[in-house]
Formats: C-alpha cells, sequence, structure tokens
C-alpha cells in the first residue's frame, strides 16, 4: 500500500507518522507530502529518510490512500483530485464533513457504513471524536435525549504557531499572536470562529457531528474552550437519557471497551488529565456520577490525545477498517 501523509509537517501530520510506526500497516511506500516551501526536506519513517514532495508530485505518485491534514481550502482543492486517480483519501479537515454524500467516520461506531464507493472519507473533529466514543456505548443502552457538553481544549488543537505562542509568553518573548488574548495563565472561551447565531464553529461541529454520526435526535448544546495545556482536551458532559442507567452496568461496558482507558476512583485521586492521554489512543472517563438535581441525567469527564484519538488514530483507523472490509485489497498493489 502506497501511503500518502498531505500535511506531513504539522502537528497531526507528525502525530501520523508515529501512529503508522505503532500500528503495523503494510506500507510499501510512504509519501511524505508539504507545501513547495518544505519539499526537498527529509523525514524519518521506518529507518529511513523520506523526501518530502508537494502535492502535484505526490498524485502523479498515484498513491493508494492519502491521510490528508494541511487544512480546509487544500483538502477542497486536492482531495478530489487523489480521489479521482482511485485514492482512498482521509481528510482531516472539515471540509466534507457535512457533504451529504461524504461519510463522517468513527470506526468503532459507524466503520461498517464503508463501502467501495467511498473515495473521500472524513474524519470528525476532535472534540466531537472524544464526546462519541463515551456517548455511543451509553446511547445503544439508555437512548440519549440531550448532551451539556463543556471542553477545555489544547492549544495543540490550533496547530504548532499557538504552542510557539505560549512558550514564547512563558519565556517573556514578544511574537506572533494566533490568539485574540495571551492564552498562557489564561482560558478563552472562543475555539474557531464565531458564527451569526453566537456560538462558535468548534461548538457546532460537535452539535452537527453528533447528529451526523449517532442520531438526529439528540439536543446537544456546547461551549467549547481553549485553556493553557498541551496533551488533550478535556471535556464535561452532562448526558440526559429516555430510561434510568445502571452505573455499575456503564463502568463494566466502559471498562471492557478497548477504545475506552476508565479512571474513576475518587478515593484515589483517579481521574483523565491530558497528563495521562498525551500520546496514548484511548479515550480516557472519569468522574462518572448521577445528576441529582435531574432524573436519568449522568455528568462525566472525557479526556483524549487530540491529536491522536481525535485526529491521527482515528484517521489510522479508518484504514484499517477498509483493509479489513476488503474495500483497501492489501497484495493487489
Ligand atoms: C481545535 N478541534 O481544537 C480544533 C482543531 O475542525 O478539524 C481541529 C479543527 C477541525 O481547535
Amino acid at each position: 500500500m502506497k501511503l500518502a501523509i498531505v500535511g506531513v509537517t504539522g502537528m497531526v501530520g507528525q502525530e501520523m507518522l508515529k501512529v503508522l510506526a505503532e500500528m503495523s500497516l503494510p506500507i510499501t511506500e510512504l509519501i511524505p507530502v508539504a507545501s513547495k516551501n518544505s519539499a526537498g526536506t527529509k523525514i524519518l519513517f521506518g529507518g529511513q529518510e523520506h523526501t518530502v514532495v508537494d502535492l502535484e508530485e505526490a498524485l502523479n505518485m498515484k498513491p493508494d490512500v492519502a491521510l490528508f491534514s494541511a487544512g480546509g481550502d487544500i483538502s477542497l482543492e486536492w482531495a478530489p483530485k487523489f480521489a479521482a486517480n482511485g485514492c482512498r483519501v482521509i481528510d482531516n479537515s472539515s471540509a466534507f464533513r457535512m457533504d451529504d454524500d461524504k461519510k463522517l467516520i468513527i470506526p468503532e461506531i459507524n466503520g461498517d457504513d464503508l463501502t467501495e464507493n467511498d473515495f473521500i472519507i472524513a474524519n470528525p473533529n476532535c472534540s466531537t471524536v472524544q464526546m462519541l466514543i463515551a456517548l455511543a456505548p451509553l446511547h445503544k443502552l439508555y437512548t440519549i435525549k440531550r448532551v451539556v457538553v463543556s471542553t477545555y481544549q489544547s492549544i495543540s488543537g490550533t496547530g504548532a504557531k499557538a504552542v510557539k505562542q505560549m512558550e514564547n509568553e512563558r519565556l517573556g518573548i514578544k511574537g506572533e499572536m494566533v490568539y485574540p488574548y495571551a492564552i498562557d495563565q489564561n482560558v478563552l472561551p472562543h475555539c474557531d470562529d464565531f458564527l451569526e447565531n453566537g456560538y462558535t464553529k468548534e461548538e457546532m461541529k460537535l452539535v452537527n457531528e453528533t447528529h451526523k454520526i449517532l442520531d438526529p435526535n439528540i439536543g446537544v448544546t456546547a461551549t467549547a474552550v481553549r485553556v493553557p495545556v498541551q496533551g488533550g482536551h478535556s471535556e464535561a458532559i452532562n448526558v440526559s437519557f429516555e430510561r434510568d442507567f445502571d452505573l455499575a452496568f456503564i463502568r463494566k461496558a466502559y471498562h471492557n471497551n478497548p477504545a475506552i482507558h476508565l479512571q474513576d476512583n475518587p478515593e484515589t485521586n483517579t481521574y483523565p488529565m491530558p497528563l495521562f492521554a498525551k500520546g496514548r489512543n484511548e479515550v480516557f472517563i472519569g468522574r462518572l456520577r448521577r445528576d441529582e438535581s435531574q432524573e436519568n441525567t449522568l455528568n462525566m469527564w472525557v479526556v483524549a490525545d487530540n491529536l491522536r484519538k481525535g485526529a491521527a488514530t482515528n484517521s489510522v483507523q479508518i484504514v484499517q477498517k477498509m483493509i479489513e472490509k476488503k474495500i483497501i485489497k492489501i497484495g493487489t498493489f
């Protein structure tokens, strides 16, 4: 399998290289792709040096699979060109997520919807992925009516320039500002652009993507907040069900779910934190407790490395799923 990573020099692209090295995918040729400025530079993968190429060159190399993470504009222009060549494109941007004819996939939830006809597959937004990994098993058990979610999102979600902004602030260096305010020693109730309805795009992604992936009948309302943290996104989730739930049963279901790492013991101060989640593929869940103000309602705290399950890991797992379903046919290239 010839696999291209478009946006290989970015934070998600770099994480993709790590995830691909960890999960043994049958890659015969890796094609690292970046802008013309970075073309010609070398990256290390599988103990070997690979030369970074630009998009035009990559297209001519006819990859079988391309993981895109270079922003929506690049995806809109180039993903259809790669797909027209027979390449399966897994796109991390928001460009195609809400297109009716493109699937938005979290393999554990709706991976079985993938078919031979899917050439551009959208990877959901990171904050949606971790929330739905936590909620999907509960929706099956008790039918979710409404979700109230507040996020505490890592600066790595914005990208390398945001990490630099925080580093500069900590060192007292004046540098490029990607946020409208300081991020160190601060909390910004502002992720992505504001919309006319007063919500941000990030907040509406949580609403719209939940409807597309899980169920359009679930009420979702969100507040997305940026915090001076690098290791992962955290979410406080309040979820109301049609039916009453059994907390012990939920704990057991989470404990047995390979996509989830349950960390829930107040007696030992055991709960999820970005400190634990960084570099891990699982979604960490804890602080499970009944909402005593409302019937059939549960509170929880969900943390994941947004560059991993929210982006790189989920994309690579989509490829794995397509191999498993023989949509990508290994051995025939
Ligand atoms: C953030 N979730 O943390 C964003 C990053 O729609 O793919 C990814 C944006 C997207 O700011």
